[in-house]
């Protein structure tokens, strides 16, 4: 058993046991939320990303309404609603926000209930939704529900289906969700969309979807063109220095947690000018589900990278077979990567005649810009700087394990931050000791975790 191992044990011992989901229920859940704590489903266990096909005690249920797994957005809070009645009502707030999207860089977007991308909205579907928007930007904006079949006069279309709501106005959108699925909401304005103004719109099906998943998370794919000594996007730029997963770019990603023989659901959406290839490793998944909703079963194929499209979202689900960090990354080399812009600067036009003082120059330069000890754990060779083209990679590697700490990244091993760039996350499978021992440590964390669990008993 290696060091890092043992000491996981170690501080694992003594951790109350039996809290699957509570630390998804803490992100999602509010005393207005009639969402359920995800319940583990151990029934029809299967080895295929198809699903069981066995009898399945989903199938046994009636319509159920209000009891769906909420999905977890990491890094961004939900949006708890108040009941009018039999109306779910939201109140979101078009605002700037600053938004640290990595521990030595805060940018000036917008978003909106000062979060970036804006916090995400659940519904069932069949609901009634008021959402009361407020606008506080600088310029006049609107709403758009991407996917939903609703009014023309909710469409949120500046001029042709509503006046723009000036800044300082407030704007009442209402409607019935008769759809399911992953939709979302944004400004119906070019340049706002890429100040950052989105946000994760779920509307959870009347029927459950089958199979049924034990973890549900979604990620929204971003990218911005901060220039050096920058703060604000360049949104008229085409070529992007900063990509990131719901708002922040690894190692500053939240690993997804996952017990070991579960099964996921994963909903990645796309809003910015770059189509992004997304991969998962050490399994095979399948694409349950589009902008449009839930996909006929016959279309599932099992692959491991999806091709996710500008306004696109794709749903996928897989089982949790093997253990381990399994990253999940755009896999575009340039999206893997997180800005050089601010200290390369030369190398950017001299990329193929640098030294190896000279790279190292530069990262010891960024590295007393910021609050972490700066290390480069991977050798080179003697002679590397006689080799046309070095260095690549090397110098790039910045761990940070301690700076990006939190609970999800318990247990990692050491400068595991080293590895993670840009619009890259994990996904971290874990037998039942590892991952109860870091729902504990999340509960402990958040004190509210013992009053949320026992709502949920
Ligand atoms: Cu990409």
């Amino acid at each position: 058993m290696s060091g890092t191992r043992r000491r996981f044990f170690q501080n694992a011992a003594g951790v109350v046991t039996g809290l699957f989901g509570l630390g998804e229920t803490l992100r999602a859940g509010t005393p207005e939320s009639t969402f359920q704590s995800p319940r583990e489903n151990e029934n029809g266990r299967h080895h295929s990303p198809y699903g069981s096909h066995g009898p399945h005690p989903a199938q046994a249920r009636a319509v159920v309404r209000n009891h769906a797994l909420p999905m977890v957005t990491p890094d961004v809070a939900d949006l708890a609603p108040e009941m009018d009645g039999s109306v779910r009502v939201f109140h979101l707030v078009g605002e700037p926000v600053k938004r640290k999207i990595a521990p030595f860089r805060t940018i000036d977007a917008w978003g909106y209930n000062a979060s970036c991308p804006g916090p995400t909205i659940q519904v069932q579907q069949g609901d009634r939704v008021r959402v009361v928007f407020e606008n506080r930007l600088p310029e006049s904006t609107s709403l758009h529900w991407h996917g939903l079949e609703l009014p023309i006069e909710q469409d949120g279309v500046p001029y042709i289906s509503q006046k723009p709501v000036a800044p300082g106005e407030k704007y009442v959108y209402e409607f019935t969700v008769h759809q399911e699925g992953t939709f979302f909401y944004h400004a119906h304005s070019a340049m706002q969309e890429m100040m950052g103004q989105i946000g994760f719109f779920v509307a959870h099906p009347e029927r459950d979807y089958k199979p049924r998943v034990d973890h549900d998370y979604g990620l929204i794919l971003q990218e911005w063109a901060v220039l050096p000594s920058n703060t604000v996007p360049n949104t008229a730029a085409m070529e992007f220095n900063w990509l990131t997963f719901n708002g922040v770019s690894a190692p500053m990603t939240t690993p997804l947690l996952a017990r070991l023989g579960s099964r996921v659901r994963l909903r990645i959406l796309n809003l910015g000018m770059d189509h992004h290839p997304v991969h998962l490793h050490g399994h095979q998944f399948v694409v349950t589900g589009t902008e449009g909703g839930r996909a006929p079963e016959s279309t599932w194929c099992p692959i491991n990278t999806v091709l996710v499209g500008v306004a696109q979202a794709r749903v996928l689900e897989f089982d949790a077979r093997y253990p381990g960090a399994w990253m999940i990354h755009c896999h575009l080399p340039h999206h893997m990567m997180n800005s050089m812009m601010d200290l390369m600067r030369d190398r950017q036009i001299e990329t193929a005649d640098q030294t190896e003082a000279k790279a190292m120059s530069q990262m010891e330069s960024l590295a007393r810009s910021v609050p972490f000890q700066h290390a480069h754990p991977s050798p080179v060779a003697s002679n590397a700087e006689s080799v046309p083209g070095f260095p690549q990679d090397a110098f790039m590697e910045m761990g940070m394990d301690e700076v990006v700490e939190k609970p999800e990244t318990y247990g990692l091993p050491k400068n595991w931050s080293a590895g993670m760039m840009g619009m890259m996350t994990m996904i971290r499978v874990l037998p039942d000791k590892e991952y109860d021992a870091i729902l504990a440590k999340k509960k402990m964390a958040s004190p509210s975790a013992q009053e949320e669990h026992r709502h949920e008993s």
